[in-house]
């Protein structure tokens, strides 16, 4: 997205994410910290800011080597595939990014090798002791899954991320002397204590600091895929001081002798904003802002360190594998869906659990049942009642006043200031919550039958109304798309994004506002069938189908089919529709031995199937017992009778006479079997 006009006085906000390592597909946990920072890109807008919101892909390092090792293509292919997909993921996601850095452009490796000569220079004239970068042997213990050294000493040593042994790494480096920044750090952290949020990061940072530093390698020599260190070209850009150089290269660092020649970059740098996950704290709080103090560049204000997010009780983690895509949920259940389940089911900072479970029942209670349904049940009224016209009554009735007053409004400003997500969805649900209560209350509708109550009608619907803005208004960042829809619904003049959120009072709901037609923003979802769509896209992504060859598609005779060994995928298998079903009634077939004609309760319907248990099975015996059923069966007739569906049963004994499946458990008709 633009940046807002850089010749207006707005003031800047420029915030980060990690620059995410383009090895794998981005996962829930990656969509995680952007999402945040763009509900933070939006807010601030909404305050009047002038955003750059910066984000990237990570493309340099071993674990990018091996994965392109391992998938048979180059690195340069294997980034170029996964940057694409970043890319149309925030894109999918509505994230209003003004800025992309891939740390393979040559943007990128000019501004890494010009904060490195940067360096030197401002040292030239100190002794080889002092200056900020060195060359010496380096040996030690590293992860090259998590980019991490795990010791600096040639003892094996496990990551503490991961777990794996870490590999022993021996070479000479390029060091950067960390060890002689422990008192700036510590006056920096003493100067601005909110540099490291939340706070009991802040007491981590400190303490590592204070335990002493020891000088870090930033350059490798037997890694080939990276930038070349500046008239030493056998030696490659270690990835840290490379990927963090990109929140310089990501707003035009780079240019001219000092690096700082582009507006844009003088503009907007230092960032107001690191926005990171907690395992890279280290990074940011302690080599950046030393980096930063040896090239003499201004250093960010804040690096807020967040929790994970949990899948299965670990670390939602693309080393470990268990993960959870976003594509799936948003396709299912919209892009709100996602966005808000995540805002407001974590407390923001701390650890917190994603679920499919909770995801969906999030999405049918406080969207779908909360806000969606009254978004329509208001419009509706006002487009029945009304004319479709807003009534003139603007006052604010007792019941909503503590919600909308400007106190409340505050705190909800003051939470997405704070980054306390959750109160705020807490806070603005409150209000959805009075405005629903305050129709039931008032039952327009009965109001409606009778003219004298005309004017109370306008009230409550006014009110009901305006009420709906204010939620639109305030929800806004979080959910963009159904906002935007009730916005357009309202019939409000003018961008929602840019409606002055600090701004927002009761009363700016114009009467005789013309309001749309309504429409379902989120329509409720059933649970199992949501459930089951997104597992079917998730093993899609997982196991992606075999691009059918050329010769296959155009139908040769030649082509074989792909080998199976007999097996079936989940996604096959999730084609499947099993239900237990109840028998309702039983009788045998006229002229069949073995045929029964069955009715079956499955919970939302009735059937009937054809089973050819008659043997093994008398029909009065049958009836209220629980089966399993095929229910997506086509349809097929046998003796001239329809049969909708078919029952599992086992094929036992040596007359292989049939067992039905049943459950020893009472378990209610209609529940899927998986
Ligand atoms: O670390 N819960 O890249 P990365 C919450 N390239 N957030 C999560 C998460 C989870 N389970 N998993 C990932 C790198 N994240 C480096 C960064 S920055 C100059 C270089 C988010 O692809 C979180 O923001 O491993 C975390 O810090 C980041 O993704 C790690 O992304």
């Amino acid at each position: 997205m633009d940046r807002a006009d850089s010749s207006d006085k707005k003031p800047k906000f420029y915030l980060t994410t990690p620059i995410y390592y383009a090895n794998s597909r981005p996962h829930v946990g990656s969509a995680y910290t952007t999402i945040v920072c763009d509900v933070i890109a939006r807010y601030k807008r909404m305050c009047g800011y002038d955003v750059a919101y910066l984000t990237g892909t990570d493309e340099h390092g071993v674990n990018i080597e091996r994965a392109a090792e391992k998938a048979e293509i180059t690195p340069q292919e294997l980034v170029d595939k996964n940057e694409k997909i970043f890319r149309d993921l925030w894109k999918l996601l509505g994230i209003t990014t003004t800025d992309f850095i891939r740390t393979t452009s040559d943007e990128h490796a000019r501004a890494v090798q010009t904060l490195v000569r940067r360096t030197i220079e401002r040292d030239q004239n100190l002794p080889p002791e002092k200056r900020a970068l060195y060359k010496a042997k380096y040996e030690g213990r590293y992860c090259i899954y998590d980019n991490l050294y795990v010791s600096d000493t040639p003892e094996p040593a496990d990551c503490p991320t991961c777990g794996r042994p870490a590999e022993l790494i021996s070479e000479e480096n390029y060091f950067f002397k960390l060890s002689a920044y422990q008192q700036k750090l510590l006056e920096l952290y003493e100067t601005k204590p909110d540099f490291v949020q939340p706070d009991f990061r802040m007491n981590e940072v400190k303490s590592f600091v204070e335990a002493g530093l020891k000088d870090v390698s930033i350059s490798r020599k037997t890694i080939k895929w990276g930038i070349p260190w500046p008239d030493d070209p056998e030696h490659v850009f270690y990835v840290w001081y490379d990927a963090l150089t990109s929140y310089l290269s990501g707003i035009g660092y780079g240019e001219g002798a000092d690096g700082e020649a582009n507006p844009n970059f003088k503009k907007y740098w230092p960032a107001d904003l690191h926005m990171i996950g907690k395992e890279i704290i280290r990074f940011h709080a302690v080599y950046w802002p030393a980096f930063l103090m040896a090239a003499g560049l201004r250093l960010p204000n804040q690096v807020f360190a967040h929790g994970w997010l949990l899948f299965e009780q670990e670390k939602m983690s693309k080393s470990k594998g268990n993960v959870a895509y976003p594509e799936p949920i948003v396709k299912v259940l919209g892009n709100d869906a996602l966005r808000y389940y995540l805002l407001r089911e974590v407390v923001f900072g701390q650890d917190g659990n994603f679920s499919r479970d909770s995801l969906i029942t999030r999405y049918n209670a406080d969207l779908a049942n909360g806000l969606g349904n009254l978004a329509s049940r208001i419009l509706t009224m006002i487009a029945s009642y009304c004319g479709s016209a807003i009534p003139n009554a603007p006052e604010v009735p007792p019941r909503l006043e503590e919600l909308v007053s400007a106190p409340h409004l505050k705190a909800i400003r003051s939470g997405y200031d704070g980054f306390a997500f959750s109160e705020v969805l807490t806070s603005v649900w409150k209000l959805v919550e009075a405005t629903d209560k305050y129709i039931v209350e008032e039952k327009p509708w009965s109001l409606a039958q009778n003219p004298s109550e005309s004017d109370r009608l306008g009230r409550v619907l006014y009110a009901a109304a305006e009420s709906l803005r204010m939620i639109t208004v305030l929800a806004h960042p979080v959910i963009p798309d159904a906002t935007l829809k009730i916005w357009g619904q309202l019939g409000q003049p003018g961008k929602l994004a840019d409606v002055r959120i600090d701004q927002l009072t009761w009363g700016g709901l114009r009467p005789g506002t013309k309001v749309g037609k309504p429409q379902a923003v989120f329509p409720r979802a059933d649970k199992i069938q949501a459930w089951e769509r997104m597992e079917s896209m998730e093993q899609e992504i997982r196991n992606p189908k075999p691009v059918e060859p050329v010769s296959s598609r155009s139908g040769s005779a030649t082509s074989a089919a792909p080998a199976t060994d007999g097996k079936i995928t989940i996604e096959d298998f999730a084609k499947i529709d099993l239900r237990v079903g109840q028998v309702t009634s039983a009788e045998r077939v006229q002229g069949a031995d073995k045929l029964l004609k069955l009715v079956v309760d499955i919970g939302d319907e009735v059937r009937q199937v054809l089973a050819g248990i008659a043997l093994a099975y008398a029909p009065e015996d049958l009836i209220g017992r629980k089966v399993v059923i095929v229910a997506n069966l086509a349809p097929r007739k046998m003796r001239g009778l329809e049969s909708n569906g078919m029952l599992l049963a086992a094929s036992a004994g040596a007359d292989g006479l049939p067992v039905l499946c049943t459950f020893a458990e009472d378990i209610p008709p209609g529940a899927k079997v998986k």
